[in-house]
């Protein structure tokens, strides 16, 4: 009889404390997102750019390349490197590096967050046409998206959120068939490391809850609208991250109207290998472009660089990871 009461004792406390104080404790628990430094982001932006232009082929890419991979294993994550010969519009075979970094990689739901870290062999959009063939430093136009996730990556293996991330830093995604080629200016000819990944992934199989691309998220006072292909694919993706950057306080930044549709590598990751993703990208509805003035320019360094901006777009998404369950 005493056993029975025992028994019965200790299921009527573990009752109690599953379906009220642990289950509420839980639901109300708010998760701690790490704080995210934009002068740390900053740095690791500006350590690629002192490469050099890093344009396929070039002994900066290379290096780069090299330190990219150093960083992503001193911070924890487990790192492939995914090397493909590429053909480009014009027939260039491009020694491309996708380089990966999976943290938790046991963990069966994950996230996918991806920047091109390449840089345009041609500055092809110079008011000057004398820049035309020279190099874009690419300081906003990849190394930004980079420094973001890097100061990502150094704070995840630090304390891992509840589900796995892979940071993927994708070769080749601007070497497209500039204005002044007479080659038909396919589309495809963008974002060949992508899809070279997305047909080809580091893992067989390979799957993500959603995907998330950085591309251009580093210039003053730079605003992103919601990219029509994001919101085609993944309509909630979108509206979870704007949301958060919203109630942060970076609603300056996040617009919340629709921008342009631009081919960029999410489209591949969306089409090729099905993970709804997103572009954060810098839009300007009232530049010829869509983009900033410096963009493909000669002027694309570090002076268009802005912490702020680095900030608002790294916090929000951390927040947007940690809030993963
Ligand atoms: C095109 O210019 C076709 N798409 C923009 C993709 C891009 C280039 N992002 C950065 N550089
Ligand atoms: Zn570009």
């Amino acid at each position: 009889m005493r056993k029975i009461l025992i028994f019965l004792f200790a299921v009527i406390q573990l009752s109690a404390c599953n379906h009220t104080t642990r289950s509420a404790q839980n639901e109300d628990k708010k998760v701690t997102v790490p704080g995210f430094s934009s002068d740390s982001a900053y740095r690791f932006t500006q350590k690629q750019v002192d490469f050099g232009p890093r344009v396929p082929n070039t002994t900066a890419h290379d290096g780069c390349a090299a330190y990219l991979v150093a960083e992503l294993k001193r911070f924890g994550a487990e790192v492939i490197e995914q090397k493909a010969d590429l053909t480009a519009f014009d027939g260039t075979v491009l020694k491309s590096i996708n380089i990966i970094g999976s943290f938790n990689s046991k963990a069966s739901s994950r996230i996918l967050l991806f920047s091109h870290w390449d840089s345009r062999p041609w500055a092809d959009q110079d008011p000057l046409a004398g820049n035309h063939k020279k190099p874009v430093m690419a300081a906003n136009d990849g190394a930004s998206g980079v420094g973001v996730l890097l100061e990502m990556a150094r704070l995840i293996g630090k304390s891992q959120p509840a589900v796995g991330v892979d940071i993927v830093f994708f070769d080749s995604e601007d070497y497209g068939s500039p204005e002044s080629a007479k080659a038909p200016n396919s589309e495809d000819s963008w974002c060949l490391g992508t899809q070279y990944w997305a047909k080809n992934p580091h893992i067989p199989g390979y799957t993500a809850r959603f995907g998330i691309l950085l591309d251009m998220v580093g210039g003053k006072q730079a605003t992103f609208y919601r990219e029509q292909a994001s919101e085609y694919y993944a309509a909630n993706v979108v509206n979870n991250v704007w949301s958060q950057a919203k109630s942060l306080g970076f609603g300056q930044y996040f617009k919340d109207q629709k921008g342009g549709a631009i081919t960029d590598d999410h489209i591949y990751v969306n089409q090729i290998i099905g993970i709804p993703s997103i572009d954060i990208i810098q839009f300007d509805p009232n530049s010829k472009t869509g983009f900033a003035g410096y963009w493909h320019t000669t002027h694309d360094t570090m002076e268009n660089v802005d912490k702020n901006t680095l900030r608002a777009i790294g916090t929000t998404l951390m927040h947007v990871v940690y809030n993963e369950k």
